[in-house]
């Protein structure tokens, strides 16, 4: 379902801005009790990014998810 995707992309998304940085990643895994490094978010944002920019964006995070 693309729109859960949606869905929790804008919840992840907290500058609303389209795409999701380490911060974000870092941010919401705080939020659900498990911080990381700075590192270990980088290296999550790398393992979704296909464009090689450092942020995912919706179509990398659904696909990913997918
Ligand atoms: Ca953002
Ligand atoms: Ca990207």
């Amino acid at each position: 379902m693309p729109n859960d995707y949606a869905t929790t992309f804008r919840i992840v998304d907290a500058d609303d801005d389209g795409l999701i940085s380490a911060t974000e990643m870092s941010r919401l895994m705080e939020v659900l009790g498990q911080p990381i490094t700075a590192e270990a978010a980088a290296a999550a944002i790398a393992r979704m990014d296909r464009d090689g920019d450092g942020l995912i964006s919706l179509e990398e995070f659904a696909a990913y998810l997918g």
